[in-house]
């Protein structure tokens, strides 16, 4: 999943000289770096965690959120129903098959939107940097806001208190002195659990983890390191800087950086959201139009899922396509109401497709991306909650 924002990840800033010279091998990350104290709150299972307690009488069952028809999908699923390899993403009539007990209950994202800005509330008392990642994630950075002697971790607790007390729900916590590790730690002691990754730590810990477990290498990222005999974060610290320039471009350096477990990227709290997109990698290069408007499909099921828990919907519709050369074209439209179903974008994006045929090379990636978002009044807490601070 590809979100775009308004302003750049990065930003130059007094740290990046650092990195610069842990890449050149002039300083060692855990002396170097600036100790921060961040902390990654997730709630657990959290539409289904909701659905659960709002009605007691999917407690203790395998339940999924989302619709049980064909082409449906699983948005969420209960811990009881992980245990029989259901998830979100997966397909409801694979759910079904894997777990033939399992329950859907229809999403109710006005519920799951009230409960996002309550947790928000909880974390707006301890620091006012907060960067949501959705409805139920979010980084906080307490470095110059904690209390007179009390710790993060101490900190990290107090917060998963008063969620639990306040929503009936349980939230994990990861706290350690990045994103990138604070998001690995929260996942480790899932549900109802947290987990600090100290600095010393941090090295060792992310040399031990799949690569396909770090936040920003998608799947797609994940099998073409596994390609180039990259499984591990030790394998990705093995490959040389140039190496990863060649295969992997722009990402190169936050590749690079992870290894090490370094993640310069400041908590942001005045993020707002311009635009949700998806995009593919194929393994094969694709030819048709069939095979290509196939693939398009699921991009949009994607990309319309995320609208409609964001609960934003755009005007524009814009397809990307990266052909075997690497060529990329874009194609763009713009109507004047925004686009309210999954098959109004799935119509626009083929209709922006369909003119690229007969393609004059392979396709190797498409891509999709919703923008131009308009503020109905049913949207304004969304939007308000996003930029809030
Ligand atoms: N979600 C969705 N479609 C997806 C993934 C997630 O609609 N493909 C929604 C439903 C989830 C919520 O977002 O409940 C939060 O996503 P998480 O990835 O945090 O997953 P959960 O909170 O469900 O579970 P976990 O306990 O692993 O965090
Ligand atoms: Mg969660």
């Amino acid at each position: 999943m590809v979100y775009r924002w308004q302003r750049p990840i990065y930003k130059i800033n007094p740290t990046r000289i650092w990195t610069a010279l842990a890449q050149a091998g002039m300083v060692a990350a855990e002396s170097a770096e600036p100790m921060r104290k961040i902390i990654h709150i997730d709630m657990d299972a959290f539409f289904a965690s909701v659905e659960q307690r709002d009605t007691p009488a999917l407690r203790g069952k395998p339940v999924a959120v989302g619709y049980g028809r064909e082409r449906g999908v699983v948005a969420a699923a209960s811990y009881e129903a992980r245990k029989f390899g259901v998830h979100s993403a997966m397909p409801s009539v694979t759910a079904l098959r894997k777990c033939p007990d399992l329950i859907f209950a229809a999403p109710r994202f006005e519920v799951y939107r009230a409960v996002s800005q309550q947790i928000h509330a909880i974390f707006a008392q301890f620091t006012p940097l907060i960067e949501p990642l959705s409805l139920d994630e979010a980084y906080l950075d307490v470095t110059d806001h904690l209390a007179e002697g009390v710790t993060a971790t101490e900190t990290a607790q107090a917060i998963r208190t008063l969620i639990c007390s306040q929503t009936d729900l349980t939230a994990s916590a990861g706290v350690s002195y990045n994103k990138f590790l604070a998001k690995l730690a929260s996942g480790q002691n899932k549900p109802d659990g947290q987990f600090v990754i100290t600095p010393k730590q941090g090295p060792a810990f992310v040399e031990n983890l799949a690569v396909s477990k770090f936040h920003g290498v998608g799947p797609a990222t994940a099998s073409k390191m596994r390609r180039l005999g990259i499984e591990t974060g030790r394998d990705l610290k093995a490959c040389p800087a140039e190496s990863l320039k060649i295969h992997f471009g722009k990402a190169a350096s936050y590749y690079y950086a992870i290894a090490r477990g370094v993640d310069e990227r400041p908590v942001r709290a005045d993020r707002e959201r311009k635009s949700i997109g998806a995009e593919k990698t194929f393994l094969e290069d694709l030819v048709t139009l069939e095979a290509a408007t196939a693939m398009l499909s699921s991009i949009i099921d994607k990309v319309w899922r995320h609208c409609e828990t964001a609960r934003l919907f755009g005007r524009s519709v814009t397809l990307k396509v990266k052909y075997a050369d690497f060529q990329i074209v874009t194609r763009s439209h713009t109507g004047v109401a925004p686009l309210a179903s999954r098959d109004e974008v799935e119509r626009q994006a083929l209709a922006l497709l369909a003119p690229l045929f007969p393609a004059r090379l392979g396709i190797r990636l498409l891509g999709v991306t919703v923008s131009g978002f308009e503020l109905a009044p049913a949207q304004a807490d969304q939007l308000s909650f996003e930029l809030k601070d």
